[in-house]
């Protein structure tokens, strides 16, 4: 199958509706094509500066605009950062997430940020953030460090956005990815399922993604975590298959990309996870926590790709080797 940016909203309808059984079948299919299919990739995210986000993202727990019960935190120190990114090594992933709660990093953030990639890539992790919108400086100096993803989500389509964001729009977002794209960093992009939102929404959701002129590299599919407080908080919850259909057409439609099966593991059980893996999720957040919810992370994620025999990719360094070099120097 070859990699196509020209899909049209009326071809992923159609891959979207078909017989569940036939969708996921199909999406094995491609996934087989350009992935070992017992292989996942792992990251770990860690918040470096939680709460108190300007912006009105109805869904999230850190907007300073709604009364979730989330405590603010300032920034987290750089050596706090290594330390987690080390355990994160250590329990086997091979790509690190920093996340913070900013509509954009300010200039006096720069060197914070900058100093932590430098740092966590010399462990040999992959590195990723998302500090919101970039501007050109910004995008080439994360680069030059060595960040090698920047994730800025789509979220929902553009129809459904302003139901969900008025602090930022939609091109808004398109401008960031761009911005990511043009320094030459690797792109991290999806959206969330659960919102409220129709299939047509999650339709044109993909449609978006898989139309950009370079697919993201990977491709988050969030289900919501309801967090009280939000404006969402009481959303009639997604039914499961509509989140695996979802990740299923992801992975027809952009076939080289990582997708992730992202927030909302802690509501799936083991079968549904494996679901989600025969429908084409390659990638996964570990670690018992996400940014400010729990994971299902941890010691089930070891006992599950146990059971299902599922290996993980390796970082390019393990703490045994870092260890052994610092003993040598
Ligand atoms: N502040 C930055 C931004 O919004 O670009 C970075 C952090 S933000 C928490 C990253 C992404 O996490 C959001 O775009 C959204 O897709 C996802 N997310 C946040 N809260 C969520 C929730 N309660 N349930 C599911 N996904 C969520
Ligand atoms: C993404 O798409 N999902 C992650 C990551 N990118 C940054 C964040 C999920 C956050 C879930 C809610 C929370 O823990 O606050
Ligand atoms: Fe802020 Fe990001 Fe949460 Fe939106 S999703 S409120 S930008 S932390």
């Amino acid at each position: 199958m070859q990699v196509r940016n020209d899909w049209t909203r009326e071809q992923i309808q159609a891959l979207y509706e078909q017989p569940f059984l036939n969708l996921v079948f199909e999406a094995q299919r491609v996934h087989r094509e350009y992935f070992d299919a017992n292989t996942i990739q792992v990251s770990t995210l860690l918040s470096i500066k939680t709460g108190k986000c300007p912006e009105d993202c109805k869904y999230c727990s850190q907007s300073v605009r709604y009364s979730s019960k989330l405590e603010a935190e300032k920034r987290i120190a750089v050596e706090k950062v290594i330390q987690e990114a080390k355990q994160a090594l250590a329990a086997g992933s091979s790509r690190f997430c920093m996340g913070a709660a900013w509509r954009n990093p300010h200039e006096r953030d720069m060197p914070y940020v900058l100093e932590m990639v430098k740092e966590v890539k010399a462990l040999g992790l992959e590195t990723c953030m998302t500090l919101g919108m970039l501007n050109q400086s910004q995008a080439l100096r994360l680069k030059d460090a060595g960040l090698d993803y920047y994730n800025h989500n789509l979220d929902t389509s553009r129809e459904y956005y302003s139901h969900i964001i008025s602090t930022r729009s939609f091109d808004d977002r398109l401008d960031t990815l761009d911005t990511v794209r043009a320094a030459g960093m690797k792109v991290c992009s999806g959206g969330i399922v659960g919102l409220g939102e129709n299939r047509k929404d999650r339709i044109g959701l993909l449609h978006e993604l898989s139309t950009l002129a370079v697919h993201p590299e990977s491709v988050p599919i969030n289900m919501l975590v309801p967090i009280e407080g939000t404006p969402l908080a009481d959303v009639e919850k997604l039914d499961v298959t509509e989140w695996i259909r979802t990740i299923a057409v992801a992975r027809i439609i952009m076939p080289k990309s990582y997708i992730r099966l992202s927030a909302g593991r802690e509501a799936l059980s083991d079968s549904d996870q494996a679901l989600a893996f025969l429908a084409g999720a390659n990638s996964l957040f570990s670690g018992e926590k996400l940014l400010t919810t729990p994971n299902a992370g941890g010691d089930k994620d070891q006992i599950l790709f146990a059971k299902l025999g599922l290996k993980t990719e390796k970082a390019k360094a393990t703490v045994a080797e870092l260890a052994v070099d610092a003993m040598a120097s």
